[in-house]
């Protein structure tokens, strides 16, 4: 079996995390390296490496994250907006392989991004 990725760890309260948001499908924590003042991610609890490791029956779960989102969002009070972002292989920058959505707000943001 491939060692477990930090996320599953955090999943597994092997390790701490700062978490802002759970439920059967999906977690949320803040991230460890923040890239605004809210920097958060969501994660689903199935180990799914990537976006490009999506299959079919995760449609539900793929829309249950999107869904997620915005009330997240809100809850952490991102009134005025705030950017979500997958990061995909090794040209989109991924580092954990465990798909991850990057939720980002707290101050305008610049586009493009590096
Ligand atoms: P990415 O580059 O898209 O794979 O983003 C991975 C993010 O995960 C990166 O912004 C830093 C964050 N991260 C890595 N290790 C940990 C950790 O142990 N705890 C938390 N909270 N975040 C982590």
């Amino acid at each position: 079996m491939s060692e477990k990725t930090i996320f599953a760890r955090i999943i597994d309260r092997e390790i701490p995390a700062d978490i802002v948001y759970e439920d059967e499908h999906c977690l949320a924590f803040r991230d460890i390296k923040p890239q605004a003042p809210t920097h958060v991610l969501l994660i689903p609890k199935k180990e799914i490496s990537s976006l490009d490791d999506l299959q079919s029956d995760d449609h539900k779960l793929a829309g249950h994250l999107m869904m997620v989102l915005p009330r997240l969002a809100a809850q952490l009070g991102l009134a005025d907006g705030y950017r979500t972002v997958i990061n995909c292989g090794p040209d989109g920058g991924q580092e954990v392989p465990h798909l991850h959505i990057h939720l980002l707000g707290g101050r305008p943001l610049k586009w493009p991004p590096g």
